[in-house]
């Protein structure tokens, strides 16, 4: 009932400006080159809507853009992820599956929001998020350490952080995207004091590394859809960082002590397996750091879309 048979939208982002190391725009290239979406047509099936570009909105680049509440490049992350809402929204208002490939995660705010308002009008449906990563990324502007915003994108989406005027994130409207009852956290283990404060006044659902230990990966995804429900569409926002850096080292903050390659690609297995997976990011995959690392990150990168777009063992 979700989308309509095979047909993928994908959407390359080469975007970094959500925090401050170059190479995480090149990852689009890597992932395409290394031949994801080859084979997510000739062995997956799908039919691929894509316009063979890899976007670097140069056009919206800002002359200057000086840091504004504590966030960095906040003009370009706002005119960026403006434009990729659209873009999302294009795909998923016909019935696509989105497949997003970043990019840093400050893009989720696009993606997340596209979802959002396509689903909303086709379905009249509120989307779940599956946010999976070392990080919350739930920061504001003014709880936030570093000021980079790929550290903020759920805060803007569930309306915590607050928005103004149209080119400082006002474009998101007043009504939140997101629901905090609707998204429920898979892997953290490097949380912020004030995003630690922020879950627990808020009651979010978050699984961390701590429960993966104590249940295993199979009871949490039990209870992590449970808590979702069932015939709630999907948009799974997966960080490589996720990943332990054993698996994923070619990424901007990586965090020892994280997922199994295997439970990565089971999270994207079971999201698979509810039906309901309307759109998927992949980001945070950085080729140009710990370059011995880097085709191992981008095959990881490449195994968890496969897996959440329906790859199987047997
Ligand atoms: N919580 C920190 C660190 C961080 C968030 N997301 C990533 N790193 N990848 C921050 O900057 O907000
Ligand atoms: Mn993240
Ligand atoms: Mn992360």
């Amino acid at each position: 009932f979700l989308s309509a048979g095979n047909e993928l939208g994908v959407v390359a982002v080469g975007f970094s400006g959500g925090q401050c190391k170059p190479g995480v725009d090149a990852a689009p290239t890597a992932l395409i080159q290394a031949g994801l979406l080859t084979q997510l047509k000739e062995d997956l099936g799908y039919t691929l809507h894509h316009d063979d570009k890899v976007h670097n909105y140069s056009s919206l680049m800002p002359h200057s853009d000086p840091s504004y509440r504590n966030m960095k490049n906040p003009l370009a992350v706002s005119a960026v992820t403006q434009q990729l809402a659209t873009q999302v929204y294009e795909h998923a208002k016909h019935g696509r599956l989105v497949l997003t490939l970043g990019g840093d995660h400050s893009i989720a705010i696009g993606t997340v929001a596209g979802t959002s308002r396509a689903i909303k009008e086709r379905l009249g449906r509120e989307i779940a998020v599956i946010w999976v990563d070392a990080h919350a990324d739930i920061n504001t502007p003014e709880t936030s350490d570093s000021g980079n915003i790929h550290g903020m994108p759920v805060a803007f989406l569930t309306g915590l952080a607050k928005v103004e005027k149209n080119e400082m994130f006002g474009w998101l409207g007043e009504e939140p995207k997101l629901s905090l009852k609707k998204l429920v956290y898979i892997g953290l283990r490097d949380v912020d004091k004030g995003e630690k404060k922020i879950l627990r006044e808020h009651g979010v659902r978050a699984f961390s590394m701590h429960d993966i230990d104590r249940y295993g990966i199979g009871r949490v995804m039990e209870m992590a859809l449970g808590h979702i429900g069932t015939d709630t569409p999907i948009h799974l926002s997966f960080d490589v960082d996720a990943l332990d850096p054993q698996w994923a080292p070619s990424t901007g903050t990586p965090v020892r002590g994280g997922l199994t390659l295997r439970e990565g690609d089971y999270i994207a297995e079971c999201v698979h397996e509810t039906g309901s997976l309307v759109a998927m990011d992949l980001v945070e995959v950085n080729p140009s750091l710990e370059a011995m690392g880097a085709q191992e990150t981008i095959r990881a990168g490449c195994s968890l879309v496969r897996c959440a777009l329906g790859d199987t063992l047997l």
